[in-house]
């Protein structure tokens, strides 16, 4: 009996693992494409608006001030170059 609820729960976790795999922030996604997904009207520069996406409350804050950040020159846009300048840093 306890064996059963041993397996039993196993392949539950290895489902869940396989259902978070399939979640669409999946590492290893290049930053270009995550770029290219955040620039809703594909002007190849990502405002703030665009840069903050859903994201509510404390990570919407984090995000306001990492687009700060982010943007070198100052132009209230991000453009690939700055964006990836900020992935960059953040994986180290
Ligand atoms: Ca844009
Ligand atoms: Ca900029």
């Amino acid at each position: 009996m306890t064996r059963l609820v041993c397996v039993l729960l196993a392949v539950a976790m290895l489902g869940g693992a396989r259902l978070a795999a399939g979640a669409d922030e999946k590492p290893g996604k290049s930053p270009e494409k995550r770029f290219a997904r955040a620039d809703k009207n594909g002007d190849k520069k990502l405002t703030l608006e665009e840069f903050v996406g859903k994201r509510q409350d404390e990570k919407k804050e984090k995000a306001v001030k990492r687009f700060g950040r982010l943007d070198k020159d100052n132009d209230e846009f991000l453009s690939l170059e700055e964006f990836m300048a900020g992935i960059k840093k953040k994986n180290k």
